[in-house]
């Protein structure tokens, strides 16, 4: 048991210079927990509202003021003074205070800003460090995940250059989270070098810090990551995998992909990820399809579940009643973990329950607006997640999570998996 004292909130901003917040969360006991909230560019259907001011004299609209004062004052006039049993305890008071299907009311961004502020001064209040307080939480053995860094990106990431949103690689047998950034920091630079010398640009680089030049198809940008793991003296495949975030929703219009100049129906569509993962090292293919197209991922999960992850974003939204039908109808083997989607650790924390007894794979993912924030890093050793998808090696909030991972590694000893 433990009882708020009191519930707050600040506008912040986050990495692409868009309005946020950080909450906090004080203890009757006077311990203080703290987070902050990303925000996603790419964005599913069915995730949980985002609540923004749409004032448009301030942040072109997306001012999060009415957010935070749903935290200072109709959230902290709930939960002020109040005893909580537990995460499960609070999130299912806020859920119920919120009292819409979507958190509308509310919004999952001040919903999920207290449920993180209340886990972290939890956490203080046990003196445990956080990763180890959501594992005992989640009742499993913490583990270092596997990062999946971001080399390239297009879409919706980028100025839309090429379909595909992101091209990230995933070290293999790297036995620590340091050699995995070493590796990848190799192959980063052997990119920059490569990607100056064919486009003859400066390196500009997208929303999570991947380069983007103007690649002339998602192909072309294929190409290049392996021409890049080549070149850094690497073994594609062997020692460095690629994973994709098709993010196809985003050109999905009229029953129709729209993909590099092509227009491709749905079994197009899967021929065209199928050749793909033949002429390249992909062990993963997020959002392959549209997020409403179920026969699309039914047939690609069939097509290539067998040797590659059918990863489901914006498909699955982290959202428990899509991934019960995703299971139930074959349509994907991995859940992309993204708390923000549902807006409470504790329906995250389901949806990674059923996610796990299917036996699917769980990657843990941050937003393409992000902050300086590290609960992330802590929530995938935690939650034990077999992948973190955090961006690329450069930009600060994205290393915050890196940066973690080595802390955890080299301060509490945790292990990478594989
Ligand atoms: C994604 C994420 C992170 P966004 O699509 O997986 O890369 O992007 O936060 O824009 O949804
Ligand atoms: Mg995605």
């Amino acid at each position: 048991m433990s009882e708020i004292e009191s519930v707050s909130a600040v506008e912040i901003l986050d990495s692409r210079g868009r309005p946020t917040l950080l909450a906090f969360c004080r203890l009757a006991d006077g311990t203080l927990g703290q987070a902050s909230v990303p925000s996603g560019a790419s964005t599913g259907a069915a995730e949980a509202l985002e609540l923004r001011d749409g004032d448009p004299r301030r942040h072109g609209g997306s001012g999060c003021l009415k957010a935070v004062s749903k935290i200072k004052r109709e959230i902290n006039d709930a939960v002020a003074r109040r005893e909580f049993a537990s995460q499960a305890d609070l999130d299912r008071f806020l859920v119920e205070l919120d009292g819409s299907a979507n958190k509308a009311s509310l919004g999952a961004n001040a919903i999920l800003g207290v449920s993180l502020a209340f886990c972290r001064a939890q956490a203080a209040r046990r003196k445990a460090p956080l990763y180890a307080h959501l594992a005992r939480m989640a009742g499993v053995a913490p583990r270092l995940p596997q990062p999946m860094i971001n080399l390239f990106s297009g879409g919706a990431h980028a100025g839309g250059q090429v379909a595909i949103q992101d091209v990230q690689i995933a070290v293999r047998n790297a036995q620590t989270i340091s050699r995995v950034l070493e590796v990848a920091s190799d192959v980063f630079r052997a990119a920059a070098a490569l990607i100056a010398e064919r486009y003859g640009e400066r390196l500009l680089t997208a929303d999570e810090g991947g380069l983007a030049p103007a690649f002339e198809s998602s192909e072309a940008m294929l190409g290049a990551a392996v021409a890049a793991i080549e070149s850094a003296g690497f073994h594609p495949g062997e020692d460095v995998a690629l994973t994709v975030d098709v993010a196809a929703s985003q050109f999905h219009s009229d029953g129709r992909y729209h993909v590099d100049g092509a227009t491709l129906d749905r079994e197009r569509m899967v021929e065209q990820i199928a050749t793909w993962t033949r002429r390249y090292p992909l062990i993963s293919v997020e959002d392959g399809l549209d997020e409403a197209d179920w026969s699309g991922w039914r047939l690609l999960h069939e097509r290539l579940g067998a040797n590659t992850m059918i990863l489901g974003d914006d498909f699955l939204c982290t959202n428990p009643a899509r991934i019960q039908r995703a299971i139930h109808s074959s349509a994907a083997n991995s859940l992309l973990l993204k708390v923000n989607q549902i807006g409470t650790l504790t329906e995250a924390l389901e949806a990674l329950r059923l996610a796990r007894k299917a036996g699917w794979k769980v990657v843990v993912s941050a937003r393409s607006g992000e902050t300086e924030d590290d609960w992330l890093a802590d929530l995938a050793a935690g939650w034990a997640g077999d992948f973190i998808k955090v961006g690329s090696i450069t930009q600060s909030e994205r290393l915050a999570k890196y940066n973690r991972l080595l802390y955890l590694e080299e301060m509490d000893g945790l292990t990478p998996r594989d």
